[in-house]
């Protein structure tokens, strides 16, 4: 009944937002444009700009949507379809607001909750409101197979000459393809195989090398085990060539934007991808980085590639988003992205984060070596399990799987595989 009313106001009120959007529509040029749409009414606003507007929801903890009565259940909504993880509460983040004023924080029910709210009504767009809570809301399908309702750990293999002796090398095949079968019998659910490092300052890797690097690895890791492979590359023909040798799916630490061909190239190997955050090139992408709101440009940024990707014939639940901790981002960006993971829910698609034993964790910790860095590495990702995230990237597959158990077990009172009462 109180979503229906809502949802109904918004088809009610369909004609009247459309109006407006054609007037706008009517409007090009210069960056900014000043329309008086009423007479009392006069609204400044960029030419083109998205609306303003985003919604995080604040996600509760050890709610299980499969047992609690009504009375309860009537004041939340549950993330992503989860049946573990819920919200009471929403972030309204308005981005045409000063910084220190653009977070507030509204309920999801209630008489003046989220759904019995009227957006559509100046200055919000019902159209986009409507269509974020619902993304929020919107179970997610199996991605690459895997269910996407609890948590799913991918394993790091690097076949690069700084974590392995010289990569290429029969050496080298067959270190990564035995430590991948020992993080897949960690439990690890994808196994993702990276041939030419990322890490802020390294050099480009050049194509026949990391070719070298990583297709003899996934040959021969496919015979192997069935879990989920993963290439982690920039390059078109790295994809295409790991796509015939096997791989499930390709992480593009550039969003399929480095290379000219990955688009398309995604697009004809049919695999599900994951669209990666980063500004400007590992070379120099730590030197400056700039953003307005790191939080809400990662958004957006993550928003324009999900549509590229559809309108190059990739589907929405073939894709998996990550703002890409580290890449192209100070430490306060790191920390501002990490405690607003929630908010790309909103995207409609799974999120994943890689933070593991990354540079953050050594500046928030003092810790120089990152093996030493395992500790902080949990907890940045049970932070983000706990905000929802369906996929986190880490080197310690075993140390990960015991953290998230134990997190799951505590914050829901209940044994793992438990599916009876949950108290008592
Ligand atoms: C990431 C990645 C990440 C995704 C790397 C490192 C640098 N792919 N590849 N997300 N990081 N999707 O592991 O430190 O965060 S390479």
């Amino acid at each position: 009944m109180r979503a229906a009313w809502s949802r109904n106001q918004r088809v009610d009120r369909g004609s009247h937002s459309d109006d407006i959007v054609g007037a706008l529509g009517h409007v090009s040029g210069g960056s900014f444009v000043i329309l008086c749409l009423f007479h009392e009414v006069s609204i400044a606003m960029p030419a083109q700009s998205r609306p303003p507007h985003y919604l995080r929801p604040v996600v509760s903890l050890g709610v299980d949507l499969r047992l609690q009565d009504r009375e309860f259940t009537d004041w939340i909504a549950r993330l992503a379809g989860r049946p573990d993880l819920a919200f009471a509460h929403l972030e309204l983040i308005d981005r045409s607001e000063e910084p220190h004023r653009r977070r507030r924080l509204i309920s999801a029910y209630g008489a003046d909750g989220f759904e019995n709210r009227d957006w559509f009504v100046e200055p919000y767009d019902g159209e986009r409101m409507w269509q974020l809570y619902e993304n929020i809301i919107a179970a997610r399908p199996p991605f690459a197979g895997l269910p996407m309702d609890k948590t799913t750990i991918m394993g790091i293999v690097n076949v690069t000459p700084d974590s392995f002796s010289d990569g290429g090398s029969f050496d080298s095949t067959q270190a990564a393809i035995d430590h991948a079968l020992t993080l897949a019998e960690e439990g690890a659910d994808i196994l993702d195989i990276g041939g030419e490092s990322t890490r802020p300052g390294s050099d480009a890797v050049q194509l026949e090398e990391e070719l070298k690097r990583v297709i003899p690895v996934i040959e021969g890791l496919r015979g192997k085990t069935d879990r989920k492979i993963s290439v982690d590359t920039r390059k078109a023909e790295v994809m295409r060539q790991a796509a015939a040798a096997g791989a499930d799916i390709l992480n593009d630490v550039s969003a399929l934007t480095h290379d000219p061909k990955a688009l398309e190239t995604a697009a004809e190997t049919g695999l599900p991808v994951m669209l990666m955050h980063a500004q400007g090139d590992p070379k120099t992408m730590n030197d400056n980085p700039q953003y307005e709101d790191v939080v809400l440009d990662v958004f957006d940024f993550l928003e324009d590639r999900i549509a590229a990707c559809e309108a190059a014939g990739i589907a929405r639940d073939k894709i998996v988003v990550d703002p890409g901790i580290g890449f192209g981002k100070h430490l306060h960006h790191n920390v501002a992205v990490l405690a607003a993971m929630s908010l790309y829910h909103g995207l409609g698609v799974p999120v994943l984060l890689g933070a593991s034993r990354k540079k953050l964790i050594g500046q928030i910790c003092n810790v120089d070596d990152p093996k030493e860095r395992v500790p902080g590495s949990l907890a940045a990702a049970l932070s983000s399990v706990a905000q929802g995230v369906q996929i986190v990237r880490v080197h310690d597959v075993a140390a990960t799987k015991q953290a998230v158990s134990v997190w799951h077990a505590a914050v829901m009172g209940r044994e793992p595989g438990a599916g009876g009462k949950a108290h008592g």
